[in-house]
Parts: C-alpha cells; structure tokens; sequence
C-alpha cells in the first residue's frame, strides 16, 4: 500500500471504529412514556468501509467509494436467543435497497452490520426494490419476515416511468442467514404494503395485518389498517380483508395508515404500534401511534390513545423524505423492557426505550383523540382543574 493509500484507509477505518463504539445517552427528562436517545443508533456511515471501498490497491488507487452508501432505516427487530438484531432497510447511493442484519449487545447502541447483506431470494417475478421488512416468530416455529416487494407496474402507459406496484413479499429462517422464499401474498387489493403476521394461529388459520390499496402512493377510496386470514404461509391467499383501523378526518392518520411490527402480548390485550399519515403545505406528515386489541379477537381494537406517540423532532425531521417517523421493529426482552426502533426521514435509525408497564398504562388512561377542539379543551380543562387543586393542596400543606 503506498503511504496516502494506507492512511486514506486508517482514517475511513477509525472514523468507522468510533462510530460503532460510541455509546448512547438518554435524554431526560423525557414524557414518561419512553425515553428518547441522543444520537441515531444506525446510519449510512455504520455500513463497514468493506461494503463501500475496493480496498485493492491495484484496482482502487484513489481508495475511492465504489459502491456508496445512502441510508440505513425502517429496520425490522426480534429479539432471538437473547441477541438483539435488527434486519435494516440499507439503500444504496443507486436508490436499491437490499436487507442486512445488524447487532447490538444491549439493544440500545454498539450497533455492528453482520459482514454480509441478507441473500434474499427471489421469486420467478423479480423484485426491482425490497424494503420495510417485519420480522415475526411465529408459534408454527419459523421467523417470518413480510417485506414489500416493488415492481414496475406493466400496465404503464408507455413514457410513464415511475409508476409501480407494490406487494407483500414473504420469507422465512430460523437463522437470519438462510432465507426461504414464498410466493407474495395473494389478496384481493391490487396493491399492499405494511404487511405483518400475527405471531399466533387464529383457529389454525394465520391472521395478518394488511394495507390494501388502489395505488402506489395513495390509498385510493380504501386503505386503513386492514386484517384477514390465510390457511397456510405457503401460497398465502386471503380472501376477505377486513378494515380494523380506518383513517379519520383530522387525526394523524387522515391519508393513511400502516401497522407498525406485529403486536406484542400483554396481559391487558395486544399492544401495537402503527404509522398515521395527513397532509400539509410542506408534504405528507408521518408519525406513529399506539393501541391495543383484544386479546382474544386481535382484530378488534379496545383502546386507541389520541395523538401521536412518536414524532420527528429536531434533526428527526430533516432527511431523504423530510418529517417522517416510521417503524417496522420493537422488542420486548425478559425484563417487560420494550426497544422501539424507529426511523427518521427515511435516512436513518434511533431507538426509544419504554416498558410493557408504561405502554400499557399509555393504552389504557390516555385519552382518546374527541376528533373536535371543544371536546379536546374540555379534557385538558378537566385535567387542569385536577392539578390546581393538588398543587393548591400541596402549598397549604
Ligand atoms: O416515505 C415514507 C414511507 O412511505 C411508505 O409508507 P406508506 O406505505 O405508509 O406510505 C413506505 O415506502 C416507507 O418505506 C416510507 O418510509
């Protein structure tokens, strides 16, 4: 190696090395439902420098990015065997994003890319983008990963470009290394996205969590958070799809909506967290939301918080696809502690740290959104007349 090649590389490599040892700081004091962290936990610069330089001197004597790297989001989580992984969205400077499985030792920072990107199979109709995808251990044994497959719509008219289809792809492993392709999920809807299996059987059927819709971007007359159920995984078809969530005029979630990962059981129902759209002057707006289903009917929702759970904030709001907060991954670990991983303006991952206690306690006392500004004065007044008389009470005391 010549001595600038030697030191182009020693500089990329310890910039990188930094990067993945930094630890992560809580912000505090927080809102007491889950604690934000200072820094994002993966970004484009975590992909290892062998991902993105030739490092062969012959072939590369500028040391030059070859194969750059654009952004590391929307990453699907499971927590396996008391490891915490996470299944990235990476996109490449060529807009194609491909799968990788990254790691951490706590589940909060030290975040490291497995050596390789995911070698995901594919089906006899290539998929020209994959993304988002949810990892599921489901009780038949397997880890299912629902992700959405994007093809060019063959039914563009010709000089359209840009017009595609969107549909939910399915594998399946029990070692994040060796990936079994299934055919995409057959429904009735002639798009899907923000597909996700239930983890349990629903009298032997498997449920899923669906968003159909009539077009690529928009939801068309339709859309919500939709559920239906398939006889098996292998050549899944669902033939009625049911809408559980529907999107409602002037909440978070007025254009559409998407489940987040699958739910996670509790005692008191299952708790899931999802993704609301609206529209503003500066574009579409996504945030996430939380609610909770019956336990034994997962499809009916028995408690749905008001407002946003999460949005973006301060650098959160900047990026590829500027305000966006998206997540498909959230892990619950022996202690009832809760990671959720979520993305920033399509560019980059962050991680909120919560517990089932206070998710669930967030489910079931906060309030439900009165969809009018006289009912929402009317919480908040109630609220604060509460609280001036404790503090009355706390100064007399
Ligand atoms: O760009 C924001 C998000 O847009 C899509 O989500 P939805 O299907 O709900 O509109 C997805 O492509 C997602 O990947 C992306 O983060």
């Amino acid at each position: 190696m010549s001595t600038s090649f030697e030191a182009r590389f020693n500089a990329l490599q310890d910039e990188y090395n930094q990067l993945i040892q930094r630890g992560n700081e809580p912000v505090s004091p927080g809102n007491g439902i889950y604690t934000r962290y200072k820094y994002p936990i993966l970004t484009a610069a975590h992909a290892p420098v062998f991902w993105r330089y030739d490092l062969d001197k012959e072939t590369n004597p500028f040391l030059m990015e070859r194969q750059g790297i654009n952004a590391a989001f929307n990453a699907g989580a499971i927590y396996h065997e008391g490891r915490y992984l996470l299944c990235v969205r990476v996109e490449g400077v060529d807009r194609k994003s491909f799968f990788a499985m990254a790691e951490s030792p706590n589940g909060i920072d030290k975040w490291e890319f497995w050596d390789y990107p995911v070698n995901l199979p594919e089906t006899d109709d290539p998929d020209t983008n994959v993304y988002d995808m949810r990892l599921v251990k489901h009780e038949d044994g397997w880890i299912y990963g629902l992700f959405c497959t994007e093809r060019k719509d063959k039914n563009a008219p010709a000089g359209d470009t840009s017009s595609a289809n969107a549909q939910c792809g399915i594998v399946r492993t029990k070692d994040f290394i060796n990936w079994e392709r299934l055919a995409d999920l057959d429904t009735n809807s002639s798009q899907q996205r923000n597909v996700v299996v239930h983890p349990e059987f629903i009298d032997g059927k498997y449920g899923f969590y669906t968003r159909p819709m009539d077009g690529f971007i928009g939801v068309g007359s339709g859309g919500g958070i939709g559920w239906g159920l398939a006889e098996s995984m292998e050549n899944a078809r669902i033939d009625e799809e049911l809408i559980i969530d529907k999107r409602v005029y002037h909440t978070v979630k007025e254009v559409k909506n998407g489940q987040g990962p699958a739910p996670i059981k509790t005692e008191h129902g299952w708790l899931h967290l999802a993704h609301g759209v609206r529209n503003t002057a500066a574009g579409l707006r996504y945030v996430l939301y939380v609610f909770m289903t019956d336990l034994k009917e997962p499809w009916k929702i028995t408690h749905q918080p008001g407002g946003h759970f999460i949005a973006p904030e301060g650098e959160e709001r900047v990026g590829d696809v500027s305000n966006v907060t998206f997540a498909n991954g959230w892990i619950v670990n022996e202690n009832n502690e809760v990671f959720i991983y979520y993305a920033s303006s399509d560019t980059r991952m962050h991680v909120a740290s919560s517990s089932i206690h206070q998710l669930v306690d967030y489910c079931l006392n906060n309030p439900e959104d009165g969809l009018r500004s006289a009912e929402s004065v009317k919480l908040r007044s109630e609220m604060i007349r509460k609280n001036l008389q404790i503090l009355k009470s706390n100064v007399s005391a």
